[in-house]
């Protein structure tokens, strides 16, 4: 056994938050599964990001429940529009994807390998569902902001949404966005602040929500893993900017990503070590796809 795999699966030593999302039946279900792909693509194709992924499997999960989009018209001309800022969490974003029916899982077997349409970042122009191109920090909220702002314009309803790093974070250009957002009191701008504490590489902010709040945006701070607290904000309008300060666990799910969180940070597992992810995660009896 490698010494990167600290111990094997003990709900009971998990974080509450943690241990909770791993029970039940339903959405429960549908977010393991979805971990569970992001193990066995990433293992597939020797990339991932997979503890990034974790932190916001429910996130996305919950965005996705709770937006105007339609699978089947990927086009419809009144769908809201999500913009992944953190674009290295694209296979989640991918497996979210197929799981509300956007394309078929199997397609996501080729992620990362070459002349994939699956690319480790996401291509706007080659997968259904994905609105912006990203992978490069503090790029996807200015998009996000510009696309919020060309709604207001054309007198719509649609809204905007994007998903944001605390890493990304360290990037200027995300407070330029914010300001500018809030100075135009982009109502229909809705920012996840994914903040799951990954200062290993940057500069930690403290307290996000001061942050937020001293730009004046409307702010609300919650578990990042809780679907149904996240899902009701989303369908919450504010008079502003809206920020959601998503408090997560990055690698959540896996108490080995949890414990080695920077050397995990891009790498995939080899054989032993999926297997003994995937019985963290509560899926060891079986590979198959959903
Ligand atoms: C402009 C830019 N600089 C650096 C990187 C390299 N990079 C990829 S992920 C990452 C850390 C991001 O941290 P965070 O936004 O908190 O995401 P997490 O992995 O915690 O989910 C960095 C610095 C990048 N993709 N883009
Ligand atoms: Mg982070």
């Amino acid at each position: 056994m490698k010494n990167i795999i600290t111990k094997k699966h003990d709900a009971n030593k998990l974080s509450s938050d943690v241990a909770d999302i791993m029970r039940g039946d339903g959405i429960v279900s549908a977010c393991r599964d979805i971990r569970k792909n992001i193990l066995r693509i990433a293992k597939l194709s020797g990339h991932g990001h997979i503890p990034t992924c974790f932190s916001v499997i429910e996130i996305l999960y919950a965005i996705y429940g709770s937006i105007k989009h339609d699978p089947l018209n990927v086009g419809w001309e009144k769908r809201d529009i999500f913009v992944l800022s953190k674009g290295h969490a694209a296979l989640a974003h991918y497996a979210v994807l197929a799981q509300f029916g956007y394309f078929d899982w199997k397609e996501l077997d080729s992620f990362g390998s070459f002349m994939s349409d699956f690319g480790c970042h996401a291509d706007r122009l080659k997968i259904p569902g994905i609105e912006a191109s990203t992978g490069s920090l503090g790029h996807g909220i200015g998009l996000a902001v510009g696309i919020a702002l060309a709604f207001r314009i054309s007198k719509s309803e649609r809204r905007a949404f994007t998903l944001i790093g605390d890493g990304e974070s360290n990037e200027g250009s995300v407070w330029e966005a914010v300001l500018v957002a809030e100075n135009l009191k982009l109502n229909n701008l809705t920012i996840i602040y994914d903040n799951n504490m990954s200062h290993s590489r940057g500069l930690q902010i403290r307290n996000p929500s001061e942050h937020f709040r001293g730009f004046g945006c409307e702010v609300v701070e919650l578990n990042g893993h809780d679907i149904d607290a996240i899902s009701t904000e989303i369908k919450k309008r504010a008079d502003t900017v809206k920020v959601i300060v998503a408090n997560t666990i990055k690698g959540c799910g896996c108490r080995t990503f949890v414990e080695n969180q920077y050397e995990w940070h891009r790498r995939s597992p080899d054989a032993e070590e999926l297997s003994c992810l995937l019985e963290e995660i509560g899926c060891e009896d079986s590979l198959k796809r959903p």
